[in-house]
């Protein structure tokens, strides 16, 4: 497409699309119109995609996510569909700012964390690869909650993505699906009639999704949930307003809000009938679909995968198993055998609090066949395994984790560590049930959005030393590597990353009227806020780091800009106390005269993808601190090493294979390993002795308590200092010794300017493996056992 028929395109939806006047059109308005130009763009090619799909009979791999943490779409769109030059010389002609119109898209943040945003870059790579693939989600109305700072507390306002309309979808009024909760059971037999109490209407949003240079094209389908009957006329009539408008309200709350919930299990029937939603909704959609093109159900292994990103859509089983055995009268081992074979599930946490469970009368009373048919599978499974002891259904609760793993052919953990602690802990007991299933697929991130798109400086230096193979075959970055002997190349990929730290510091200085020093370590801790992540570790040290300046103002530190990003649940009291303890310190260390000069902290509010799309680029350190045990994988990990920030880190997650590639040496690795935290956790007074032994610990507790970051409130931090000096669950005392080494190491190693570039170069290099490319193609081989289809030609 050239220059002159995007503008064209642009101009066209702008009058007759938006109904605007370029002469009064504002930001928005070009926005939309560029977006939809865009989006013309890929339309045919999604058809292609899915013709070929039907054409071919290709087998669908299902996505069941309750998060998709999309971000923007706009300049993904534009970058996969080749479409830079032409955008950016029509906006030019048009005398619009691209930039300007790229940062008015809101964040589409239908997720919390790295589940969600592992959902979206699986999305964008099934469509790289060409896999024939449809993610299902909820369209929230309200996403993650916008997070802003009142006196350095954290303050939660809900996310208004849909207040504007969303360029990149396409509402299907035709899709609707009806869902049903609550009622009676009818038993004939074996099967039964489910007659629900309540029902509500699964209405379908879909967004394409294009794959790079628009080889491919996939389907996000989102539900929203509406009312089966929409308003009440007659009560409108009588004059009751509010109960006229009742039935509608209460459908709609199904769709609302994202819970905004980490990790920590919240017995919340709303959240249970979301994810019955979600799931009875996509499970239908896939069912019809198959039966649109095959009539022998014992086919459905065959020709659908469906994927369940944790246990939130874990009723898939059980619901898959209602259809095929209730309504189309397989029978019930066979049902269980068939849907046993078409799903698997991913587990992403050991942390028990995480793990959902939802109480049997709950449970009975929202879905009462459901519950009938979970007794009968675990019924089943301990006819087939025979034993007793593992049930999804036990002690009044159903295990969503048990129930997932027993109606799944593979389970997967997210990285290899992780992987091999869940058949240890977990699902120790399963595991040894089944000792096949359990498979590792360590987690990727997508180099298009993470590298190519983020930080165009060093794409464009890669693409001029190796070509842009290396966009979709992200191993062959390591091709650079011998370009990092060459003094010359790492100059360049030193001042890449120069730039990207003067853009952020100039975006600091703009948005948060702070100065830092674009020289100094740019140390970056960008994740949720929780305990187990340890954000408070890296508070101390930095306490402690202040202090000895302070100690000794002209003894030629090393600069430092400390930035942390990230979102506290909102219930999570001891999270949110460490968001305002870092508001607290930076408040009192960014102004003082003595230490300021070489350390600074940042906290930028409400961090999002797009955030961290201007964070990442800009790194030099990467903080991966959690507990050893307790992070899963990780993916903000693999973005910040592909980005060249040298990781310091534990053992956990994915951290470990990271360091197995890009080299011990190019890793700060500190801190005891899972089995030595285990073995730590049960020697009483581990945290008084971490204490004792260490008295830079010592004193950075003491300032805590002495009030200095809270002058009005010395009390304040009473509850971390407490815990961390007698509980300490996350070992931060026991790990800090080391922690303070490993950092001080970093000071070292970056006086060396030049082997510090090579080193960050070299993780570059050796990053590829973590593109989701690779993780996605595991997932084809070892769990879905499907290929790529051939793919369009280049955009
Ligand atoms: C509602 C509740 C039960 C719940 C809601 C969301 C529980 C968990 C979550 C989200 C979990 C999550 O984001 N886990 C992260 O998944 C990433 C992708 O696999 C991992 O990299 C990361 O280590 C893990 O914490």
């Amino acid at each position: 497409m050239t220059a002159s028929e995007m503008k064209n395109a642009i101009l066209h939806h702008l009058v007759y699309t938006l109904g605007k006047d370029a002469a009064h059109a504002k930001t928005y308005d070009w926005r939309m119109a560029l977006s939809f130009a865009v989006r013309d763009q890929i339309v045919d090619r999604w058809f292609e995609a899915t013709r070929r799909t039907y054409a071919e009979h290709r087998k669908r791999v299902y996505y069941l996510s309750l998060e998709f943490l999309i971000g923007r779409l706009l300049k993904d769109a534009v970058i996969n569909m080749r479409l830079e030059e032409a955008v950016q010389d029509a906006l030019d002609a048009l005398k619009i700012d691209w930039h300007e119109l790229l940062e008015d898209e809101p964040d589409a943040a239908l997720g919390n964390g790295g589940l969600g945003r592992l959902a979206a870059c699986f999305m964008e790579s099934q469509a790289t690869l060409g896999l024939p693939a449809m993610g299902y989600g909820i369209r929230y109305e309200h996403g993650l909650f916008r997070q802003s700072f009142e006196d350095g507390r954290q303050v939660e306002e809900p996310e208004d993505w849909l207040s504007q309309t969303h360029a990149w979808e396409f509402v299907r009024p035709e899709v609707a699906i009806d869902i049903g909760f609550g009622g009676h059971v009818q038993e004939i037999g074996s099967r039964a009639n489910w007659y629900p109490s309540e029902m509500l209407i699964a209405m379908a949003h879909d967004t394409p999704v294009i794959g790079w240079k628009g080889r491919w094209g996939n389907t996000l389908r989102l539900w929203e949930s509406r009312p089966m009957h929409g308003f009440d006329l007659a009560r409108f009539n009588r004059g009751d307003y509010a109960a006229a408008a009742e039935p509608e309200a209460l459908a709609r709350t199904l769709s609302r809000v994202l819970y905004p919930d980490d990790h920590t299990e919240q017995g919340k029937e709303l959240r249970l009938k979301q994810e019955f939603f979600h799931t009875a909704a996509s499970i239908r959609d896939i069912i019809r679909r198959f039966e649109s093109e095959y009539d022998d159900l014992k086919l459905l292994p065959k020709k659908a995968a469906i994927q369940i990103n944790d246990t939130h859509p874990a009723i898939a089983g059980p619901e898959l198993v209602r259809i095929l055995h209730d309504e189309r009268g397989m029978d019930f081992e066979e049902a269980v055998g068939i849907a046993r074979n078409t799903i698997s599930y991913t587990n992403h946490t050991l942390l028990p609090e995480a793990l959902e469970t939802w109480g049997e009368a709950r449970m009975g009373r929202l879905l009462p066949r459901h519950m009938q048919l979970i007794d009968r599978i675990d019924d089943l499974h301990r006819r087939e395994t025979g034993t007793g002891h593992v049930n999804a259904h036990q002690d009044g609760k159903v295990h969503m984790g048990t129930l997932g793993f027993i109606m799944a052919h593979k389970v997967n953990g997210v990285a290899a560590l992780h992987t091999e602690l869940q058949k240890t802990t977990v699902f120790k007991d399963l595991h040894e049930l089944h000792p096949d299933r359990i498979v590792n697929q360590t987690n990727g991130v997508t180099p298009r959005r993470w590298l190519l798109s983020c930080n165009p400086r060093l794409a464009s230096l890669i693409t001029e030393g190796i070509g842009d193979g290396w966009v979709d075959h992200a191993e062959d970055l390591e091709k650079i590597e011998p370009l990092v002997a060459d003094p010359a190349w790492l100059d360049r990929y030193a001042a890449a990353k120069k730039a990207n730290k003067v853009d952020l510091s100039n975006w600091i200085a703009e948005t948060m009227e702070i100065g830092v020093d674009p020289d100094a370590i740019f140390d970056i801790q960008v994740k949720r806020i929780h305990e187990y992540k340890r954000q408070h570790l890296n508070l101390l040290e930095t306490i402690a780091h202040w202090q000895e300046i302070r100690d000794n103002p002209n003894a030629g530190w090393v600069p430092r800009v400390k930035i942390f990003g990230g979102k506290a649940f909102p219930n999570y009291i001891y999270a949110k106390d460490m968001v305002r303890l870092a508001n607290d310190m930076a408040r009192v260390m960014n102004s003082d005269p003595l230490t300021s000069r070489y350390l600074k902290v940042v906290f930028p509010p409400n961090y999002n993808v797009s955030l961290a799309e201007r964070l990442i680029p800009a790194a030099d350190l990467s903080e991966q601190i959690s507990t050893a045990g307790k992070e899963a994988s990780g993916t903000g990990n693999m973005k910040l090493t592909l980005n060249g920030a040298l990781t310091i880190g534990t053992l956990d997650g994915a951290n470990v294979e990271i360091r197995e590639l890009v080299g011990a040496e190019n890793f700060f690795l500190f801190g005891m390993t899972a089995e030595e935290v285990m073995a730590r956790r049960a020697e009483a007074g581990h945290a008084a002795r971490a204490i004792a032994e260490d008295h830079r610990l010592a004193r950075a507790l003491e300032a805590i308590r002495s009030g200095i970051f809270s002058p009005d409130e010395p009390g304040r931090y009473h509850s971390i200092t407490e815990n961390l000096s007698h509980h300490d669950y996350f070992m931060v005392c026991s790990d800090f010794t080391d922690y303070w080494r490993a950092q001080r190491e970093v000071d070292t190693a970056f006086t060396d300017p030049k082997d510090w570039a090579r080193k960050a170069a070299l993780n570059t290099a050796r990053a590829g493996w973590f593109s989701s490319d690779r993780t996605i193609r595991g997932y084809m081989k070892d769990i879905w056992h499907t290929d790529a289809a051939p793919q369009v030609a280049d955009a």
